[in-house]
């Protein structure tokens, strides 16, 4: 945030939602002369009252500045939005949320039409956004010349990543870091209802969670530093056949408190193939390639 408003140049943003309205607002403390647009007009509203031109017509808006950041719902609203609109010249900025596929498509689809493609994926929540400390940031992939032009402007509400030419890799790394969320999640339900039950305090009980998942979290880097070498045996600490052996206790402890195994089971389905496959020494490396397999099959069948 180290530009005022003779320095810096305009930004136009399409899409007023939460998260829309949070990046609006750092760019304009930060002095950037900034045009916004939204398919509902009222929420534009607030934004203009405290510095910014709204904009009648998504057209119009493009037209205000060369660098032009989009916050829409989905792919499907980048493409209602822009329907029509003349690109030709534009640096976009796509923010919005979308498969790999559908960011390299858009990448393509802004080239015909004689834009510059840059593709993002938001790692933070709205109330991250303007906030340094709280650690947010934007993977960004496609064009480096045009990540490293717009660097500054980006940086102004959250951090940044760039992760590559390919434009679908923000994508594929906000769908990785949010598939991996979401298996923790998974693993922090099963164990809050195994206890739901008892007479512990869900309160008490969530820092000793918290930091037990914070501290196997580091484990990721073994499971890494596993992939690249593709060896899977040196360094393991916690062997396949030991861990495979402990499952029945986790499925019988699951029946006694009345819990549902189905969050848990297919993963442990999985320890069990790979160790019938006879990778007993490994660690939890080899689901990984389980799953690719399945992917591959599935795909050809
Ligand atoms: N909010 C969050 O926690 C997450 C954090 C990580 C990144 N996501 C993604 O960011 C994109 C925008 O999310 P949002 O939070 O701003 O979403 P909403 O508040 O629901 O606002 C949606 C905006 O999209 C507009 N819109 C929807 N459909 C269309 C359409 N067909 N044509 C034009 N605009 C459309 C909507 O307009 P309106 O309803 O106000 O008229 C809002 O501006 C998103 O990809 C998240 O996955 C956020």
């Amino acid at each position: 945030m180290t530009q005022n408003s003779t320095q810096a140049s305009p930004v136009t943003l399409l899409g007023l939602g939460a998260m829309g309205t949070a990046l609006a607002r750092t760019w304009l403390a930060a002095g950037y002369p900034l045009t916004v647009w939204n398919r509902t007009p009222a929420r534009a509203e607030a934004l203009a009252a405290e510095g910014a031109k709204a904009a009648d017509s998504a057209a119009a808006a493009v037209a205000a500045s060369g660098l032009v950041v989009i916050c829409l719902l989905d792919d499907a609203s980048v493409g209602t939005a822009l329907d029509g609109v003349d690109l030709a010249g534009k640096d976009l900025v796509n923010l919005t949320t979308t498969t790999p596929a559908q960011a390299r498509a858009r990448a393509a689809w802004a080239e015909e039409r004689g834009a510059r493609y840059l593709d993002g994926g938001i790692m933070a929540v709205p109330p991250m956004i303007g906030v340094p400390e709280a650690g947010g940031y934007v993977f960004y992939s496609g064009s480096r010349e045009l990540f490293e032009l717009h660097r500054e402007a980006l940086a102004v509400p959250v951090g940044t990543k760039y992760v590559g030419e390919d434009a679908g890799f923000a994508a594929l790394h906000d769908v990785a870091l949010l598939s991996g969320m979401y298996g923790m999640f998974a693993g922090a339900a099963h164990a809050f209802a195994l206890i739901r039950r008892e007479d512990i305090d869900p309160v008490a009980f969530a820092p000793l969670l918290a930091d037990w998942l914070a501290a196997m979290a580091q484990g990721v880097h073994g499971t890494a530093a596993r992939l690249k070498s593709q060896d899977y045996t040196s360094g393991v600490v916690s062997h396949l056949a030991m861990q495979v052996a402990g499952t029945p206790t986790f499925l019988a402890t699951a029946e006694g408190q009345g819990v549902s195994p189905e969050l848990i089971r297919p993963y442990f389905e999985l320890m069990r193939r790979r160790l019938d496959a006879g990778s007993g020494e490994e660690d939890l490396t080899g689901v990984v390639d389980l799953l690719l397999d399945r992917g591959a099959a599935r795909i050809s069948a």
